[in-house]
Parts: structure tokens; sequence; C-alpha cells
């Protein structure tokens, strides 16, 4: 199957005696694995119902009442039988059989896949490590260089791993446009990776009902051209005046709660810097 094409299993003999088995990761994303899984299991459903409809109409048709057919059941099945359809149950374990094997691969098939996701982001790509903390009510972003931010930029094309906290109460974060959610729990972290591949403007969002803010506990997520991100991240450092404005992003977040809770999308107070 085209599908599992690049997805390979070595044996590697370590001392001559262990031996391991590795399974060689492709970088996907959870995008992509839902993805794959979506279209594999969409075009695999259709076709077995295809089948199965198909075969009932046909019998439907076949065995229809007709004129001089004799409508009584020489031979009814008692309490307890299977119907033989005339050939030892052969049809019937047929297709138990056919439905079992696809059943049982689609389900390994799915674990092979999510190993790439459980794999983190591949070190050959070069990831950014982007710390995340969820505070009541509001996401702010800590870049490797120090840099906090309320709006996350990511570059076109590369991994982001996303390492998720919260600093009070729990919550969740997620970007749906990426498949992308992850607890954020005090005290944990969980981590997260995805590879945005189309620049423009997503959101992030809270997903854990987490208090009176929760429905505007939200944030850009902006993917940028790679070479406009790194001279965007070459501006940026552990300076005061982000944190500054991080704050700034805070109780901006927290007047509008005051102000009376959930406001139009439209009507939200864009902090970019
Ligand atoms: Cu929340």
């Amino acid at each position: 199957m085209s599908l599992m094409h690049g997805l390979t299993t070595q044996m590697v003999t370590v001392n001559n005696q262990h031996v391991h088995l590795v399974l060689q990761t492709n970088g996907r994303t959870m995008n992509d694995v839902f993805s794959m899984l979506f279209g594999v299991f969409l075009i695999l459903g259709t076709a077995v119902g295809a089948v199965v409809i198909s075969y009932m109409v046909y019998n439907a048709y076949k065995y229809r009442d007709r004129e001089g057919r004799d409508g009584t059941m020489t031979d009814p099945l008692q309490l307890g039988e299977l119907p033989q359809g005339g050939g030892d149950g052969k049809k019937l374990a047929i297709s138990l059989a056919i439905s079992a094997i696809i059943v049982i691969a689609l389900i390994g098939w799915a674990y092979v896949l999510l190993v790439d996701v459980e794999a983190g982001a591949p070190a050959s790509e070069n990831p950014i490590e982007i710390k995340v903390e969820g505070i009541q009510f509001s996401w702010q972003y800590e870049y490797p260089n120090g840099h906090t931010t309320s709006t996350l930029r990511v570059p076109e094309d590369r991994p982001v791993t996303l390492t998720v906290t919260s600093g009070d109460v729990f919550h969740t974060f997620g970007i749906p446009a990426f498949d992308l959610k992850a607890d954020a729990i005090p005290g944990q972290t969980t981590q997260r990776w995805f590879r945005p591949n189309e620049t423009g403007t997503y959101r992030a969002q809270c997903f854990e009902l987490c208090g009176s803010g929760h429905s505007v506990m939200e944030s850009d997520v902006i993917v940028m051209e790679p070479n406009e991100y790194e001279q965007w991240y070459a501006n940026t450092g552990a300076d005061a005046p982000a944190m500054n404005n991080s704050a700034a992003a805070v109780s901006t977040t927290k007047t509008r709660i005051e102000n009376g809770g959930a406001e139009a999308s439209s009507q939200r107070v864009a902090i970019t810097f």
C-alpha cells in the first residue's frame, strides 16, 4: 500500500545478543496522521458499505416474491441456529474473516502512525522550542532567547515543539487548525509539536472551562515566511519592554472581562508586537 511507503522497520543487533526493533519515523504531525487516517477510513468504509448494500439489494431482487412461488419455509431456523446459506456457513465465515482482517489491520496501522506523533519533532529539522503558560485568562509564549509574548509567531515549514503548563488552574491549550491540543496543568508540562505549512493567522484558545474569562482566553498564532520570522526573532530578546507588553496584554484581557465578558471577535482588542 503506497500509504505505508516510507515506514520501514529495522532489526538492529547489539553485542550480537540483544535485538531491538527500531521503528523509523517520518516526522508526520498529528495533522498529517489524522488526515491519512480519515482518508483511509472514509475510502474503506465507503467500499465496505457499497459491497454490503449491493449484495443485500441483489438478494432482495433474487428472492423477490414472484407469481407461482411458494412463500412457506421448508426448513425454518431454530433458536440458536446460524443461517447456513446453503454452503455450510462458508459465506458467513469468509465475511467474518475479511471484516476481522480489515479491522485488525486498521488498528495496527493507526498505532504505527501514532509512533510518529509520539516520537516528537524530528531533531534534523531543527525544531523551535517554545514554552506556553496559561494564566487566567491569557496565553504567554516564551522563546529560547527569553522573549515573552502573548502572540505566537512561528515560521512556515519548520517544526515547533510546545511545552505547555499553567500558572494557576487547569487549562487546555489548543490550535484547531493544526489538530493540536495539550493539557495545561500547574506544576506539570505537556509537550506537543506541529509543523505549520501555510502562512496566515490562526487561533489558539483554551479548551477547558477555567473561570469567567474562559471564552476570551485565546490568542493569535501567526505563521510567517521563514525570512520574515528570522528577522522578527533577531529583533527580540529577553528585554524588559516585551515583559511590559505581556503584562499589558494580561491587564487588557482582565479589563475586557470586567467590562462584560465575551465580546464579538470583531470587537476583540488586537495586541501585536
Ligand atoms: Cu479556559
